[in-house]
């Protein structure tokens, strides 16, 4: 995935056509697009192979299972052209690695380390740094870490080396981009604050500027 903007787009729009018309707008702004199940449920998964003719499309499944349905699923997100899965790591060993197997280098994995809403405090984080050990072994690209708990990103940046973090939870959520970037987040990822904002343009413009007020 390029880093230029530091931005992803998360793309939780169910209405096919906003989904189209935003990505297409916003796709010089951004790094790539991340999509979820509210998308591909309401507009079909060949929502993957048409944003990923606009930019690099990010499936966002939170692939949690046994290894050979993450196998499953990964090889055919791939198929469809994404770029990355994100994929739970609370699952074990075996099911991290079938997916970073079936992505073959083809696509890359992200595993969640904790989850930046407050129940991910219930059980994710307190086995976050855990999580990040055993994406290392499995030899994912990069993590999933809360831009509403910088300091958590500190945590998981400290133990990971060159390995990437995405960082969710920025704008509605409360976390702010440059503070995500500060702790060492590689993009944040932003949802509603940009897409359902009456100018999309302008409000990714602004997190463009304060994630520059940090570089
Ligand atoms: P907004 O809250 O609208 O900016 O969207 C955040 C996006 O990031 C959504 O698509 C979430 O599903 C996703 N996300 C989180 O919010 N928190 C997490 O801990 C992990 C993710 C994710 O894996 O992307």
């Amino acid at each position: 995935m390029k880093q230029r903007t530091r931005i992803i787009l998360a793309m939780d729009e169910t209405d096919k056509e906003k989904a189209i018309r935003i990505t297409e707008l916003l796709k010089d702004e951004i790094d790539a697009v991340k999509i979820n199940w509210p998308l591909i449920l309401s507009s079909g998964p060949e929502m993957i192979n048409k944003l990923s003719k606009i930019t690099d499309v990010i499936c966002d499944l939170k692939v949690a299972d046994i290894p050979n349905t993450a196998r499953l699923i990964v090889e055919n997100a791939v198929a469809r052209g994404a770029c990355a899965v994100i994929v739970h790591a609370f699952t074990g060993e075996d099911s991290l690695k079938a997916a970073v197997e079936a992505a073959d280098g083809k696509a890359e994995i992200y595993a969640v380390t904790e989850m930046s809403h407050p129940g991910g405090m219930t059980f994710t984080a307190k086995h976050a740094e855990e999580m990040a050990e055993l994406g290392i072994r499995c030899d994912v690209s990069g993590f999933i870490a809360p831009a509403t708990r910088p300091e958590r990103i500190k945590v998981i940046r400290k133990m990971i080396g060159t390995k990437k973090i995405l960082s969710p939870g920025v704008g509605a959520q409360g976390g702010k981009a440059s503070e995500a970037i500060k702790a060492g987040a590689d993009h944040v990822i932003v949802g509603r604050s940009v897409y359902d904002s009456e100018d999309p343009l302008s409000a990714i413009r602004e997190i463009q500027k304060d994630i520059r007020s940090v570089l």
